[in-house]
């Protein structure tokens, strides 16, 4: 009906306009932020920067250089505080594609924009193994599948956020995942990440000798990202609870179409209503790594994951692609939301359209352009 949708457009409209006029203050106070630091110098606000994180290798302030190998950096000819001391959000999924694509959407999401002749650079490309793209205050990294090849990448990007001396950066996962008695298509956020045994802890084996780290994630965090849905526009539910992370996606997951399967029917049904009735919501592979790491550097982390079927139901993938696709871009549109508001919600912002002098967090780092690019092949250029 003509009235509705023009109702509609207005809504929208008035919606866009002040989501415009948020960023619009937010940058307004990082550009008198900087423009104020021009004027009085700010030397010596960086010398004081140190990086938030602890726990750390104690032995990394010497080595001189630090090689991050599998990101194909060095710290001889990369300047870390330059390039990524601005960093505040450390975003990770599987794939290298997934990733890039996540970087544009987040750009657009919060505001930035680079040349449309230019392509985000893949600044990791040397180290052949993870892709890694920089918008902003965001990095967008892919972690490949399962706890030791996300294991390395925290390693790296953690000794990275070190050496770039950032401050409270925060660590997020988004991922697609085996859902346990949920809906497909629902968004679970990580309230503990717990292994075959429902054991709360990352596993490794030092020397030889089992050693466990324990691999709860931050719960404010859950909840800050949880409150980024909302239940009356998003067609889908997103749900808190424990995830259970297996080292392989076949055996470990007590499915019956691997190559091998050595159990039956009841036992894979007895196990996963085992899993159901002690909170379990979904089955993925690197949780448990990720939270064991993030937390012993003293880093903010959450895993967001979309269940792509109801394990209850069944094994294999039937879903058809064009769907899945849609359902792997929630998560994404959950974390975008959480960033934007993070850099750029600020209580006056709802009732003052005076930009500020200057607020701690809005929009830092977001001043000069989107980040790392490159000039797009001409068959590339958007
Ligand atoms: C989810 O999906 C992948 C397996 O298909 C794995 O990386 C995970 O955690
Ligand atoms: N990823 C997993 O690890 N398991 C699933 O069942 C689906 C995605």
């Amino acid at each position: 009906m003509p009235k509705s949708n023009g109702n509609d457009c207005t809504c929208r409209l008035a919606n866009e306009v002040g989501q415009l006029k948020v960023i619009v203050n937010a940058q307004s106070r990082t550009l008198a932020k900087l423009v104020r630091q021009m004027k009085e110098g700010c030397k010596k606000d960086e010398e004081a920067k140190e990086s938030t994180l602890c726990g750390l290798n104690p032995c990394l302030k010497c080595l001189q250089p630090d090689i991050l190998y599998h990101l194909g950096l060095s710290t001889d000819t990369t300047d870390f505080p330059k390039v990524f001391g601005d960093v505040r959000f450390v975003c990770m999924g599987g794939t290298p594609g997934r990733m890039e694509n996540f970087a544009y959407y987040v750009m657009q999401e919060i505001g930035l924009k680079i040349n449309a002749a230019t392509k985000l650079r893949n600044i990791s490309e040397a180290g052949q193994r993870f892709s890694l793209f920089k918008v902003g205050p965001v990095l967008c990294a892919s972690h490949g599948m399962g706890c030791p090849s996300i294991s390395i990448l925290l390693h790296e990007l953690i000794k990275m956020m070190y050496h770039a001396k950032c401050k409270d950066p925060v660590f997020i996962r988004i991922g697609t995942s085996g859902g346990i008695g949920v809906e497909p298509g629902t968004v679970i956020i990580t309230s503990e990440a717990i292994d075959g045994r429902l054991n709360p802890a990352h596993e490794i084996l030092v020397h030889g000798v089992s050693v466990q780290h324990a691999s709860q994630l931050d719960e404010s965090l859950a909840d800050e990202i949880k409150m980024c849905h909302d239940p009356c526009k998003d067609t889908y539910e997103a749900v808190i609870g424990r995830t259970l992370c297996a080292h392989d996606f076949y055996e470990g997951q007590s499915r019956l179409d691997g190559a091998f399967c050595e159990y039956t029917p009841e036992m894979k049904k007895t196990y996963l209503e085992q899993l159901q009735s002690q909170e379990v919501k979904n089955i993925e592979m690197e949780s448990l790594a990720f939270a064991a790491l993030t937390s012993r550097a003293n880093i903010r982390g959450a895993v967001v994951c979309v269940a792509i079927l109801n394990r209850l139901n069944g094994d294999q993938i039937k879903t058809p692609h064009e769907v899945l696709s849609k359902w792997e871009k929630r998560p994404q549109e959950l974390v975008a939301r959480y960033i934007r508001k993070t850099l750029y919600y600020n209580k006056n912002d709802d009732d003052s359209e005076q930009p500020e002098d200057e607020t701690e967090g809005a929009a830092a780092g977001t001043g000069a352009g989107a980040g790392d690019t490159q000039k797009a092949p001409a068959e590339e250029a958007e």
